[in-house]
């Protein structure tokens, strides 16, 4: 079933929006010759600007400064990639929902995979999701997946580790097991904190009350040490639990600077309540972000509202805070694939004290399909991930593919 791209609407102002927007409709789509985008406002007015430049010191001061960006295809042929991640600089893991990690080395998408999870549950939404590499991985080779599968308790996720032997993942441990997931609204998103923890993003498994109920793990943000066990300073004594009231949140990340999390959710689809009201949220510990109580632009007094809702529904599939200079018009913004919305976008924040506010937000990607993940590599660049032969859209030649945002310079 294909879905309509429909409009954004939006609750802040969005004056950049149009500019970038304009210059994306009136590009001519030529694929031998890739279209350059300027990138000319200046740096989001972030509280990190000057810190920011402070930190680039001397060494900026002598390389040029690029004056604007073009999108490059990195691999194509992938099935519904989910999660990319970077194990070295000529090195890249990704994951398909159907149940393969497969390696990019030196931008060649190697045949054989790396391991195959032939347990997963494939259809719908759920499968080989999320990808993560421990803190120390050049270390341990510590690689964290998580994925569905069928087991006695129906559907349910379960977060393994896994170590990296170069032409091969051998299965290492179970981290967490018998996760509530379903067919739809499982998640599940793993990161590493700035703080060393393993965070995990787990779905309402289409049982919204569960959301509020600390003692279920369905709707909330899991915090978890890297060997599985209950960290001693959870906001929770002896829970797993580090916020709750979430539907279906599917990205997070951090402004490491500043030690600021973020997330993206999936808002209600119609059965479950209105369409639209996907998220952006500031996460803290022992927060609750309102799911089933509130959505959209409701409030709740004990529940924290998002940042900003998209109503019609964008379908943020994932998150990431970009934090490198290399893109230096891009520096600090968030970033979420678009399922739903087909595209790219940047959400530019201004971090004051204990809150965070909504600048403006732009779609700068918008000709390529649904959109999953997106990650900062490794020298800075930004690479997102297509997911059209998710059943959702019509695939188009040589999907799915991974794209990446490079610099351009006069
Ligand atoms: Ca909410």
């Amino acid at each position: 079933m294909k879905e309509s791209r429909l409009p954004i609407k939006i609750l802040v102002v969005f004056t950049l929006a149009s500019i970038i927007l304009a210059a994306c409709a009136t590009a001519a789509p030529d694929p031998e010759e890739p279209v350059v985008h300027t990138q000319t406002e200046p740096a989001s007015p972030t509280a990190t600007e000057s810190e920011s430049s402070s930190a680039s010191g001397t060494q900026s001061d002598s390389q040029p400064v690029p004056t604007g960006w073009v999108v490059e295809e990195v691999v194509r042929g992938l099935e519904i990639p989910w999660s990319v991640v970077f194990p070295s600089e000529n090195r890249i893991l990704v994951t398909e929902r159907t149940g393969a990690v497969r390696a990019i080395e030196n931008g060649i998408l190697q045949d054989e995979p790396l391991y195959i999870f032939d347990e997963v549950r494939g259809n719908n939404e759920a499968g080989l999701m999320s990808l993560a590499l421990h803190p120390d991985f050049a270390d341990n080779q510590y690689v964290y997946a998580c994925y569905s599968s069928e087991t006695g308790n129906g559907i349910t996720d379960r977060i393994v580790r896994l170590i990296d032997e170069g032409n091969k993942l051998t299965l290492d441990s179970v981290i967490l097991d018998d996760i509530p997931a379903a067919r739809f609204h499982a998640g599940c998103r793993l990161k590493f904190g700035p703080d060393g923890m393993l965070y995990a993003t787990i779905g309402d498994a289409l049982q919204k009350a569960l959301a509020q109920n600390p003692d279920s793990l369905a709707g909330k943000i899991l915090r978890i040490t890297p060997e599985g066990t209950v960290p001693a300073d959870n906001p929770i004594a002896g829970s797993l639990v580090f916020s709750l009231g979430h539907r279906n949140p599917q990205g997070i990340d951090w402004d490491s600077a500043n030690n600021i999390m973020y997330s993206s959710e999936h808002g209600p689809s119609g059965f479950d309540g209105p369409g639209g009201g996907d998220e952006i949220n500031r996460i803290v510990p022992n927060g609750n972000y309102g799911w089933p109580l509130v959505s959209h632009d409701k409030t709740l007094e004990g529940t924290i509202p998002p940042l900003i809702q998209f109503t019609p529904a964008e379908a943020p599939g994932s998150l990431l805070f970009y934090d490198s200079e290399t893109l230096p018009f891009f520096t600090d913004s968030l970033f979420f694939g678009a399922l739903r919305g087909e595209g790219l976008v940047r959400v530019v924040v201004a971090e004051t004290g204990d809150e965070s506010e909504v600048v403006s937000y732009e779609k700068i990607i918008s000709d390529v399909g649904r959109v999953r993940d997106v990650a900062q590599g490794p020298d800075g660049t930004i690479y997102f991930t297509t997911s059209n032969r998710d059943g959702r859209a019509d695939a188009r030649e040589g999907d799915d593919k991974i794209f990446r945002i490079v610099p351009v310079f006069d």
